[in-house]
């Protein structure tokens, strides 16, 4: 699908916060952006503004993937973003539904995305797969373990391909974000009063920082391979550690 000749570039979980970021940015920056999401309403709205499309994309659905790759015939940039975390509570008493929900979007959504895309990837000649992980992927934290296990799984299926990938025209990026407001919080917490009070008194990251960050390592010379770059607000040094006013 390479519309006007632009290169293509796939992100998902793109109906919001990074995902909605990453496809404005990647349309400004000249790629012809597909952007999968289930509320697709929301993806066709962006893909108006960006001449982009918009297709309907779970990526805990098999059949939903299939459709989704079916209905892109080319892709140069994919980038793995859709996944989140659901619950923060002890291990003791961590909810079963929860943790599935986070290895189904998160580690199960991944891979399906990166089998889907690679046959096109390969094809391009000058692919890139960018995988969303998080500072959950590189540490751990108290009342965390589901979304760090999640995270840490995502990010060696990710970091694998690096070297099943190399010799291939195929570069891999991790990107690997603190603290950014948008709609994570919600989601884990389940409260918009209570997801407000996570970033009280600190100035996090937004969307679009990290989105530049993605467009940044999406745009550097074929040969130049970011493998992993940590972003975090000034106010937070660790899962645990920020600072507030
Ligand atoms: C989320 C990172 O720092 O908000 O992926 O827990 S943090």
């Amino acid at each position: 699908m390479t519309a006007n000749d632009r290169p293509t570039a796939v992100v998902t979980g793109a109906s919001s916060g990074i995902g909605a970021a990453t496809a404005r940015a990647l349309g400004a920056a000249g790629f012809h952006v597909v952007l999968g999401a289930r509320r697709v309403e929301r993806c066709e709205e962006i893909a108006k503004e960006i001449d982009g499309t918009a297709l309907s994309l779970d990526v805990t659905d098999r059949e939903s993937v299939r459709a989704f790759a079916d209905a892109v015939p080319e892709a140069k940039l994919l980038v793995n973003n859709a996944g989140g975390a659901k619950g923060l509570e002890p291990v003791a008493d961590a909810d079963e539904d929860d943790w599935r929900w986070m290895w189904e979007t998160n580690v199960a959504g991944t891979l399906r995305l990166t089998q889907a895309f690679l046959p096109k990837l390969r094809a391009s000649g000058d692919g890139h797969i960018v995988t969303v992980t998080s500072i959950a992927a590189l540490d751990f934290y108290d009342n965390g373990a589901g979304y760090t296990g999640a995270k840490h799984a995502q990010a060696m299926l990710h970091r694998t391909l690096r070297g099943e990938l190399l010799g291939e025209p195929i570069r891999i990026t991790e990107i690997c974000p603190g603290m950014v407001e948008t709609e994570f919080s919600e989601v884990r917490l389940g409260d918009a009063e209570k997801a407000a009070k996570v970033y009280e008194g600190l100035t996090p990251l937004t969307a679009d920082d990290v989105a530049d960050t993605i467009v940044f390592a999406a745009t550097r010379p074929s040969h130049v391979n970011l493998d992993q770059i940590v972003l975090k607000p000034r106010d937070q040094a660790s899962g645990t550690r920020r600072h507030r006013r």
